[in-house]
């Protein structure tokens, strides 16, 4: 726990992770010492809109709002990035040396920026991936996940920043909406199952890849953002386990609960993004930095997925 008021400014928080970090870290901290930012005005409030690549605007926020501590959600995501890989690279680039600028000048005093699975590629070993392992990304989004997570390692070793990162795995939530990634279709499968009992997956059915439901990771992040600095050890970024499946094993869950649901198979180009990462991933390193332990099996998230995309579409 830190030892002063921690003031923080979440960019990107209108995304599929800051919507509900946002509500988080304001039920723990009180709304007023966090503040929200994204490029399209948000509900929540304190909030700001804000284009993170403008280092001005940004620093102005973080001296407006005294702000202590920066959760920089703001990314272009795999498949998104594949199709615009210069806009990609600039934007998740410029956008992480302005936030670990601001570390090392001293006006913030923590940073969590997100990794992915992506950092890996095709020579990685695709089971149980280690922490430290081959890392060749094939994807735009991967390389700049790697040379980033060099970059906040750098900025550790050389200007004492403190900044703390997770290689998510592909996300599942309700409440936010995913954008422009290639695990996408582990969300969009809950809301055409809920109104078309029909669903055409984007990978084949036997594509395992690492997932995560989102309550799963927020506690995440919290838990590694409040580990004593001594104990976060690797300042690259952490492995994270949730579960692993493949679209045909998810249906099937899903259709324990709709029981004439169907999906099929048309793979497009996210099919070779996918195919180039882990099919499950080692996290023991969190486990033993920081106590890192996922509570959701793949039974619990399908329920509460259900639940939660039926409340939200009025079903
Ligand atoms: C994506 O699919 O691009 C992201 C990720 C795994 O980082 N969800």
């Amino acid at each position: 726990m830190s030892t002063y008021q921690e003031r923080i400014l979440i960019l990107g928080a209108g995304g599929q992770i800051g919507t509900e970090l946002c509500e988080y870290l304001a039920e723990k901290h009180g709304s007023n010492n966090v503040i929200a930012t994204d490029l399209k005005p948000l509900a929540y409030q304190p909030s700001e809109t804000l284009d993170a690549t403008n280092a001005s605007a940004l620093e102005e926020l973080v001296d407006r709002y005294q702000i202590t501590t920066i959760y920089h959600l703001v990314a272009m995501l795999s498949a998104t990035a594949e199709k615009h890989p210069e806009k990609g690279w600039a934007l998740n680039m410029d956008t992480l040396f302005h936030v670990l600028n601001l570390g090392k000048s001293g006006k913030i005093k923590k940073i969590f920026w997100p990794s992915s699975i992506a950092v890996f590629g095709p020579s990685t070993p695709r089971h149980n991936t280690p922490q430290q392992t081959i890392m060749e990304p094939s994807t735009v989004y991967g390389i700049s996940k790697g040379a980033g997570e060099l970059w906040c390692s750098y900025y550790f070793e050389k200007y004492g920043v403190d900044v703390r990162s997770i290689r998510y795995p592909g996300l599942i939530s309700w409440k936010g909406e995913p954008g422009g990634g290639t695990t996408d279709y582990a969300v969009d499968i809950f809301y055409e199952a809920l109104r078309k009992k029909q669903y055409t997956c984007f990978l084949k059915a036997d594509t395992y890849l690492p997932m995560m439901y989102m309550t799963d990771a927020i506690r995440a992040t919290v838990e590694l953002m409040e580990a004593p600095a001594s104990d976060v050890r690797v300042r690259t970024s952490y492995n994270l386990a949730g579960n692993s499946f493949c679209p045909s094993e998810i249906a099937a869950e899903i259709k324990k609960h709709i029981p004439d649901f169907e999906i099929d198979y048309v793979p497009d180009f996210r099919q070779a993004i996918a195919d180039s990462w882990p099919a499950s991933i080692n996290d023991e390193a969190a486990q033993a930095d920081w106590n890192w332990k996922p509570k959701y099996s793949v039974e619990r998230m399908t329920e509460e997925m259900l639940q939660g995309v039926k409340s939200k579409l009025n079903l």
